[in-house]
């Protein structure tokens, strides 16, 4: 049924607002539920790339003199648009995507909200004004749009993570060339359509189809790309951080976490049970905050592990097109053999097995990528379980003995993502938001969950500093630009001391 809400077989790229065929090789896009073919993704070359950055320069120079609160319209109108076609997007994007109904209605719920709050941002965008040195003159400092951004984005919220990225860059008065993730490239479709639908004049987003390998290289040496904002793999992220340091081009990075939750002993395990579960195992551990260690205080650690058996042992898995399913497939065979990797990888290090660990194949399973919730218990600090991004429902309990050992494991990792903290003593909480190494903090809530108008991102290896979503991405997509006035009808020279 919902493959009946595609109208295209094969996509085309986006350019100057026009839906232009690529010539040449395609990749099957696979419904990860049922391993089907549901279109055809073109692998588009680096002439592309040329292509849409010559329209987005040209519809960049217009779309930065439309008054900010005009452009702000145009994303109102995007919003509405989506709110409109809500179940249509989530139904695609559990297609692709494989993550269950009620996820995918909430990520492109997350994609509406996003479009509303950076609308706004259109009658702010606020600057500063500062005194001035010097009589007569008044000084500024005003957000100025870049010019042309690139933007690259993951699978795993196709749509969702898309906005955080394109709608702060076009309010601000850029214009776009976006290379989305070829597993999920029917977000991007939709989200194009739904621009042109909605006015935006030609040319200020352009979607090109393609690999990281070509699109995304071609991308981030462009000359007229001034911003590569992206979120994926750790190891693209640098590779991309290494080229854009030489290109001296602007760059902001997302690459993921190795998220925990602490439990401590005076913690209210029900609730902590239940934090748990839905981060570690909800879109099937594949989100960027996912849970996947859990630092437990050792006095309540059986306690801990028992409600999550229970727990776990509940969990409906499969097609999320099911709305009984609550935990759907992995994205594809890549991910999969990931996951089994790190499970033999626990095991070798010791870590005890309690619950899953393996591929589920038979019946409804057989021809998607589906993997049993996984619990580890008794891991170590040092353990690479507990030290590397699995991106799979796995979770690794580390028993602790303190307050200070627990903050210490958490920040012992590369990544510094998102944390939580499940406590009941007011001092612990407000020490551990302090103390807790990543861009994220929660209490006595999981580890997902970000709301779109505050800033997402993270310390250490996560990213470099910089934020998606929140008025803070707007600092990605704008230049500082600091402006003064003398108003004294002379000249007037400053920094000249005359004493
Ligand atoms: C991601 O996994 O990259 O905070 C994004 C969350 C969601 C977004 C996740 N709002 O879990």
């Amino acid at each position: 049924m919902t493959q009946a809400l595609l109208d295209v077989k094969t996509l085309a790229n986006y350019i100057n607002g026009e839906w232009v065929d690529v010539e040449g090789k395609t990749v099957p896009v696979k419904n990860p539920a049922t391993g089907e073919t549901i279109l055809e993704v073109p692998l588009s070359d680096r002439k592309a790339v040329d292509q849409a950055v010559t329209a987005a320069k040209q519809a960049q120079k217009e779309w930065a003199l439309v008054p900010a609160p005009k452009r702000a319209e145009i994303l109102y109108e995007v919003g509405y648009l989506m709110k409109k076609r809500k179940e249509r997007l989530a139904r695609l994007l559990t297609l692709e995507n494989g993550k269950v109904l009620e996820e995918a209605r909430g990520e492109v719920q997350e994609g509406i909200d996003m479009a509303f709050y950076m609308a706004g941002e259109g009658r702010r965008l606020f600057g500063q004004t500062t005194p001035a040195e010097l009589q007569n003159k008044f000084a500024m400092s005003v957000r100025a749009p870049i010019g042309v951004v690139g933007l690259i984005t993951p699978w795993n919220f196709p749509i969702a993570i898309a906005t955080w990225k394109s709608f702060p860059a076009i309010v601000a008065g850029n214009a776009v060339v976006w290379k989305p993730a070829t597993e999920t490239p029917i977000m991007a479709y939709e989200l194009a359509k739904i621009f042109e639908e909605a006015g935006l004049p030609k040319g200020v987003v352009n979607v090109v189809f393609g690999s990281g390998g070509t699109v995304g290289d071609a991308m981030v040496h462009h000359k007229d790309i001034r911003v590569i904002s992206f979120t994926g793999s750790n190891e693209t992220g640098r590779n991309i951080a290494a080229e854009c340091g030489r290109e001296l081009k602007k760059v902001s990075l997302e690459m993921g976490g190795k998220n925990a939750v602490i439990v401590m002993d005076d913690a209210d395990l029900d609730l902590a049970a239940e934090g748990i579960i839905w981060s570690a195992f909800g879109t099937s551990g594949q989100r960027c905050t996912a849970c996947s260690r859990v630092i437990v205080h050792e006095a309540v650690k059986e306690k801990l592990e028992e409600r999550l058996l229970v727990a776990m042992e509940k969990l409906m898995i499969g097609d999320g097109t099911n709305e009984d399913n609550q935990v759907g497939p992995i994205i594809n065979k890549a991910g999969m053999e990931k996951i089994k990797k790190y499970i033999d990888i626990g095991k070798e290090e010791g870590a005890k097995l309690l619950a899953g660990g393996y591929e589920l194949t038979d019946g409804e399973y057989k021809n998607g990528h589906y993997f049993a919730p996984t619990l580890f218990t008794d891991a170590t600090i040092d353990m690479r379980i507990a030290q590397e991004e699995i991106f799979g429902p796995v979770v690794s309990l580390i028993p602790v003995k303190s307050f200070e050992e627990a903050i210490e494991t958490n920040n012992s990792v590369i990544y510094g993502l998102s944390s939580s903290i499940f406590t009941n003593d007011v001092n612990r909480v407000f020490q551990a938001q302090r103390d807790l190494d990543t861009g994220i903090v929660y209490v006595n809530a999981g580890t997902t969950g970000a709301e779109i108008h505050l800033p997402f991102g993270g310390t250490k290896g996560t990213g470099n500093g910089h934020r998606d979503s929140g008025v803070q991405a707007l600092d990605v997509f704008t230049e500082w630009k600091a402006v003064y006035v003398d108003y004294s009808g002379k000249l007037q020279r400053a920094q000249i001391d005359t004493e």
